[in-house]
């Protein structure tokens, strides 16, 4: 038998019915945003964060830039995953091998669970951005492992299962700066270490995606494919606005897509995802699936600033793919 992450049953999961009169696919919380930016004393701003259902509760790794506007990862827990307490300090790493010990900034994290620990990948800063990687058994002790990739490059996303005995991770190759361009690209390793066999996934394409796109969550496993949820950019002469669509990506071979959704699903438009540090930003870094009833909710950052719930139905977003696709 194929190894599956096909169930998923989260009946806690956080959820919102859509609002009479609401026809979108994807709807917003009605009490965002969920974090504000000074929610510990520490943070300038709390955003682009990823969550994981932990021992019948929820665990996350959040993206707190400070008041020197340090850029770093915090630990949280919440028993709802609205309401969520994070520490004030940036999660302590082990090395497990002193040479990699090098990281000027942290940031935009995804924590996914595979095997046996919770695997965690963010944009690590060394000597320009490219892809940590490091993993927890317990949310107690982070290990921190090689880096994945040379700089540079962002949006580094793991696979939540092994694909033809590899591990696979997204990523999507940038410049040291506000990167102008990019595509989205998938390597695969057989120990988490070593990546190649590097594959094309997607470009950008026009309108809300036309300067660049990048894998948001962890891909979610559906009897049709992988979807995914991702970033696109439009620069306007305000500049970049970022905000997110959908994908559905082959089982077996995640690099062919299968549709690709023409629309964005969520584009900033109300005031927390319009103003903020860098306005008209709407970012998804993390999912909760409940696979019995289809529930979606979606964590994304807002202006870089907050972060924000969003909710969706699987079904609701397969039918929208299927009529709505230019691949
Ligand atoms: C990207 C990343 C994200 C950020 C976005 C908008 O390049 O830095 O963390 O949300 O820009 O500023």
């Amino acid at each position: 038998m194929k190894p599956s992450s096909l169930q998923s049953t989260l009946p806690n999961i956080p959820w919102e019915d859509r609002s009479a009169g609401n026809a979108n696919v994807v709807w917003r919380y009605s009490h965002n945003p969920i974090i504000p930016r000074d929610l510990i004393p520490s943070s300038n701003s709390i955003f682009n964060s990823a969550v994981v259902p932990f021992n019948g509760t929820f665990a996350g790794v959040f993206r707190c830039d400070d008041k020197q506007r340090n850029m770093n990862v915090h630990r949280g827990f919440s028993q709802d995953g609205i309401n969520w307490k994070l520490d004030d300090n940036p999660i302590e790493w082990i090395y497990d091998n002193s040479d990699c010990a090098y990281s000027q900034y942290k940031y935009d994290p995804r924590v996914c669970w595979i095997e046996d620990r919770y695997y965690i990948m963010w944009c690590n800063g060394f000597h320009g951005p490219t892809i940590g990687i490091g993993y927890t058994f317990d949310f107690e002790q982070f290990h921190f492992l090689e880096n994945a990739l040379l700089p540079f490059n962002r949006n580094g996303v793991p696979f939540p299962r092994k694909i033809n005995d590899k591990y696979v991770m997204f990523s999507r190759p940038s410049d040291n700066g506000h990167t102008p361009f990019g595509d989205i690209y998938l390597s695969m390793s057989p120990d988490m270490v070593h990546w190649g066999e590097h594959r094309y996934v997607m470009g950008t394409k026009g309108g809300w995606q036309s300067t660049k796109v990048g894998a948001g969550p962890v891909p979610i496993e559906t009897p049709e494919g992988w979807l995914l949820f991702y970033h696109g950019v439009l620069t306007s002469c305000n500049g970049f606005v970022y905000s997110f669509g959908a994908a559905l990506l082959d089982l077996d071979k995640p690099w062919k897509v299968i549709y690709r959704g023409a629309s964005y699903l969520l584009s900033p438009q109300t005031y927390y995802e319009c103003v903020g540090d860098v306005p008209n930003v709407a970012f998804p870094c993390a999912t909760l699936y409940d696979q019995p009833t289809g529930r979606i909710a979606i964590y994304y950052g807002g202006a870089d600033t907050v972060t924000g719930l969003a909710f969706c139905k699987v079904d609701e977003v397969m039918e929208f793919l299927k009529h709505n696709s230019e691949v």
